[in-house]
């Protein structure tokens, strides 16, 4: 089944927009776990069992895995395939935010999808239509491209204005006509900004889907995003929430307290649509 398919079961099987991001960081992680062999694996094992009936999909970032090395890898390659044979519904987004000529992006593109195998990655769009096609073509794959970014200093360049128009306003009109050719292309849009949300919903109409981080531990708000960016279905965005979920508590027991979090997050999620 193609990403965008497989989101909208999950979407309805779990009723929930909530996505959590498995970005493990060694200094926050339970104490118990930091001699473990394979704490990272260990850590994100735990909170997917505790929460694969109330996610829409998971999020590992690559950064928190490629600081450790080779272990990281083989840590982040154990999570996926976990994933893929326990719960195999569930969409896997591996943030890597790559983005570069395209003979390079081949290899990029292979690393995500034929070697972990996710089923949607991100990706930055700065260098253009021609270099990212590689990873367009992945026509089963959900194509996540950086938009209107959650950061603070996000608008430096974002902001900018090209042809009267904001630049995230270019990109997400450019993604939608000449980069969604095989329906696979979705939108990275923080819930740090609301406003700059419901202008690209606006633009883009109800069929693009927004992956939508900044909830929580970056301080954006529920409420505002969902009025921002849910569209005409009630659906249309996956919203990742990692520290304020994942590092809820350090005690041994930490995967009873991240259920009921993520419990907590989803049902205000669903309070606003
Ligand atoms: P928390 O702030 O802990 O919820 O984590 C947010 C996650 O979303 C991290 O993995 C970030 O790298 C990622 N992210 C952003 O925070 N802002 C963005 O604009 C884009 C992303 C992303 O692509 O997911």
């Amino acid at each position: 089944m193609d990403f965008t398919n497989k989101l909208k079961a999950i979407w309805d099987k779990n009723n929930s927009l909530l996505c959590i991001g498995l970005d493990p960081d060694i200094a926050k992680l339970p104490t118990h776990l930091s001699d473990s062999e394979a704490p990272y694996f260990t850590f994100n094992k735990a909170i997917i069992d505790a929460t694969a009936d109330l996610v829409c999909a998971y999020k590992p970032n690559s950064a928190f895995y490629e600081a450790r090395g080779a272990a990281g890898i083989q840590e982040l390659q154990l999570t996926c395939a976990y994933i893929q044979e326990k719960y195999p519904l569930i969409p896997i987004i591996l943030d890597f935010k790559r983005g570069d000529i395209g003979n390079t992006n081949r290899h990029y593109a292979t690393f995500a999808f034929e070697y972990l195998g996710v089923d949607a990655v991100t990706i930055q769009p700065w260098q253009g239509g021609e270099a990212v096609q590689v990873f367009l073509d992945y026509k089963d794959k959900g194509i996540i491209v950086l938009d209107r970014t959650s950061n603070p200093g996000a608008g430096e360049f974002q902001d900018l204005m090209v042809d009267d128009r904001k630049l995230y306003l270019q990109v997400a009109l450019n993604v939608r006509d000449n980069w969604n050719k095989n329906g696979n292309c979705l939108l990275v849009v923080g819930a740090t900004f609301p406003q700059e949300m419901a202008e690209i919903r606006e633009l883009v109409g109800d069929d693009m889907i927004f992956l939508v981080p900044g909830m929580g531990a970056q301080g954006g708000g529920v409420e505002t995003t969902l009025k921002a960016g849910l569209n005409s279905n009630k659906t249309g965005l996956i919203i990742n929430s990692s520290r304020e979920i994942i590092f809820v508590s350090s005690e041994t027991d930490y995967a009873t307290a991240v259920r009921d979090k993520a419990t907590v997050t989803r049902d205000k999620i669903n309070s606003f649509r």
